[in-house]
C-alpha cells in the first residue's frame, strides 16, 4: 500500500526556446500543490519534479544555428530554466536534464527490457519496420497530410520534411484496450472530464497508429543511444517521458519506491496525446503502475494573441519577477483565469491588477490593521489565532485544482474587511471613552481575518504571507516599515 505522500510534476520543456509565461503557468501551479502538500503530509512526503527535454532534432538545428555543439546549448538554456525557477522561488525538490548520464544509462536500460517485452497479445512490444512520413521538426512528430494547412504544420508555420527510414516501433495497437479500461474507470484519472472523453475519443477512432522508438543516427544524430542498433537514437518523445521515473531512480531507488506512481502528472494540452496513450503503454509494457491523476489545462494566448517571437508578445517570466516580485508574479497569473479552461492572459493589465489587487487591496488591509493595533491596543491583543472557514475551504479548491476561485475567494475576504474598517471607522472610536470595547473588538476581528488570509495564501505567495503571519504573531504588532507590496514607479 502507498504511503500518504505526493509526487508531483509539469513536462519537461524544451530548451530550443527560453523560459517563457506559458512554461512558468505551469511550474507555478505545480509550486502550489507542492507547497500545500508538504505543509499537509510533511516536506519528506512531497515530491516535485521538472526539468528540461534536451533531445532530437529541433535542439540540434537551434544549436547549429548559434554556431556551437548541442550539449554546450542544452547547457546554456538548461541553466536558464533553473534561474527563472528560482527568480519565481519555486520549490522543485529536482531538475532533471535528458542529457544527464543517469538519465540517459536508466533509458538504455529501459528501452532493452522493453525490446524484450510481450505486449498482452504475447507479440513484441518492440518491432522493426519501415517508415515514410512527413515529419514536423517542430512538433519533432509525424504529421498526417491531413492535417497540414496550406502544406505546413499548423502549430508550426512550416513545412514538414520527407522521412522514410527503418525503425523501431511500439505496438501501441495492443495496449489500447487496456489503457482505454484504466481510463474509463478513473484508474488513471484524466482531468478535467472533457479531455478525458477527448482521449476516448481518440482511442476508439481506431486509426492511432503504433509510434516508432527510434529515428535513424542520420536524420536525428542528438539523442540517446538504441543499445542494440548503432544505427539508431531513442525517439527523443520516448527519452521525454521516461523523465518522470528516472529522475526518481527507476528501477531500484528510495524515491522511486516511495514515490511512484505519481499522484499528479500536469500538462497543457497540446502534449496531451502523448502522456494519455504513448505513456500509459509504456508503463504497462514495463509492468508499472500509472499516474494516477494527468490534469491537463488550457493553452493560453497573450493578450488576445498565440505566443510567437514573430509577434514580439513572448513575455518572459524574469521581466514579471524584476517588476513585480515572485509572489505577486505567481498571483498576477493564476489570478488570470481557471485551470482547465482555454483563454488569454491579459498582460497588459498587470500593472493595474497589481495596484488594486495587492497595494491597495492586500497592502493597504496590513497597513491599516497593523497601523491601528499599533496606535489603539499598543501593539497588543488577547486573542488566539487560530484557523476560520476560509483556511478550509481555500484547501478544498487547492486539492481541487481551483486556484482562481481559491484567490477570488480570499479576495472576496480582504475586499470585506477593508470595507469592514471604512464602515466601523475604528479612529472614531478610539475618540469615545465607552467604544473601547468594542473598538478592540472590531480590531481583534480584522487582526484575525487578515491571518487567516495570510494562512490562505501560503501556498501561493509564501514570503508574502509568511512576513503578514509573523507580523501577526510578533510580541508587539507593528506596521511594517516597507510596505508589503511596494509601489510601482
Ligand atoms: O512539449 N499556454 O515541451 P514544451 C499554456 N518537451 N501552457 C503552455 C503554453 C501556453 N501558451 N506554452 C507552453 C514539450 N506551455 C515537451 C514535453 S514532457 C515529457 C515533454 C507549457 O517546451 C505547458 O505545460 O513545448 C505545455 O504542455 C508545455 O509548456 C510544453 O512545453
Amino acid at each position: 500500500m502507498k504511503k500518504e505522500n505526493k509526487y508531483i510534476t509539469t513536462p519537461i520543456y524544451y530548451v530550443n526556446d527560453h523560459p517563457h509565461i506559458g512554461h512558468a503557468y505551469t511550474t507555478i501551479i505545480a509550486d502550489v500543490l507542492a507547497r500545500y502538500y508538504r505543509d499537509k503530509l510533511g516536506d519528506e512526503n512531497v515530491y516535485f519534479l521538472t526539468g528540461t527535454d534536451e533531445h532530437g532534432l529541433k535542439i540540434a538545428e537551434s544549436a547549429k544555428e548559434k554556431g556551437i555543439n548541442p550539449q554546450e546549448f542544452t547547457d546554456i538554456i538548461s541553466a536558464e530554466f533553473e534561474e527563472s525557477w528560482k527568480n519565481l522561488n519555486i520549490s522543485n525538490n529536482n531538475f532533471i536534464r535528458t542529457s544527464s548520464e543517469k538519465h540517459k544509462r536508466i533509458v538504455g536500460d529501459v528501452l532493452l527490457k522493453l525490446k524484450n517485452s510481450k505486449t498482452p497479445n504475447a507479440n513484441d512490444v518492440i518491432y522493426e519496420a519501415d517508415y515514410e512520413g512527413l515529419y514536423c521538426v517542430g512538433c519533432e512528430k509525424f504529421i498526417n497530410e491531413s492535417e497540414l494547412v496550406d502544406g505546413c504544420c499548423p502549430d508550426h508555420n512550416r513545412k514538414p520534411e520527407k522521412l522514410k527510414e527503418k525503425n523501431w516501433f511500439f505496438n501501441l495497437k495492443d495496449f489500447l484496450p487496456i489503457i482505454k479500461e484504466k481510463i474509463e474507470s478513473n484508474e488513471l484519472e484524466i482531468y478535467p472530464k472533457t479531455r478525458k472523453n477527448e482521449v476516448l475519443g481518440l482511442i476508439d477512432k481506431q486509426d492511432l497508429p503504433d509510434f516508432s522508438i527510434s529515428r535513424s543516427v542520420k536524420s536525428v544524430p542528438w539523442g540517446i543511444d538504441l543499445p542494440w542498433d548503432d544505427k539508431q537514437k531513442c525517439y527523443v518523445w520516448v527519452d521525454a517521458l521516461l523523465n518522470y521515473i528516472t529522475a526518481i531512480d527507476y528501477p531500484g531507488g528510495e524515491n522511486f519506491k516511495k514515490f511512484w506512481p505519481a499522484d499528479i502528472q500536469l500538462i497543457a494540452l497540446d502534449i496531451l496525446k502523448f502522456h494519455a496513450i504513448f505513456w500509459p503503454a509504456i508503463l504497462i509494457a514495463l509492468d508499472l503502475p500509472l499516474p494516477k491523476r494527468l490534469a491537463i489545462h488550457g493553452f493560453f494566448t497573450i493578450d488576445g494573441k498565440k505566443m510567437s517571437k514573430t509577434l514580439g508578445n513572448v513575455v518572459n517570466p524574469n521581466d514579471l519577477v524584476d517588476k513585480y516580485g515572485a509572489d505577486a508574479t505567481k498571483y498576477l497569473i493564476l489570478s488570470q483565469f481557471g485551470f482547465g479552461s482555454e483563454s488569454d492572459i491579459n498582460v497588459s493589465e498587470f500593472s493595474a491588477k497589481y495596484k488594486a489587487d495587492l497595494v491597495n487591496g492586500l497592502g493597504n488591509l496590513v497597513n491599516r490593521v497593523t497601523n491601528m493595533v499599533q496606535n489603539y491596543l499598543n501593539g497588543k491583543i488577547d486573542i488566539k489565532l487560530k484557523e476560520s472557514d476560509l483556511v478550509k475551504d481555500v484547501s478544498e479548491k487547492i486539492e481541487n485544482l481551483n486556484f482562481r476561485e481559491a484567490l477570488l475567494k480570499i479576495w472576496e475576504s480582504i475586499k470585506y474587511l477593508n470595507s469592514l474598517i471604512d464602515e466601523k471607522k475604528p479612529w472614531e472610536l478610539a475618540k469615545i471613552e465607552n467604544e473601547k470595547e468594542n473598538l478592540k473588538n472590531i480590531l481583534q476581528d480584522l487582526v484575525l481575518g487578515l491571518y487567516n488570509i495570510a494562512i490562505s495564501l501560503k501556498s501561493f505567495m509564501p514570503v508574502k504571507s509568511n512576513e503578514i503571519v509573523k507580523i501577526l504573531m510578533s510580541e508587539k504588532i507593528v506596521k511594517p516599515e516597507t510596505p508589503i507590496f511596494p509601489r510601482l514607479n
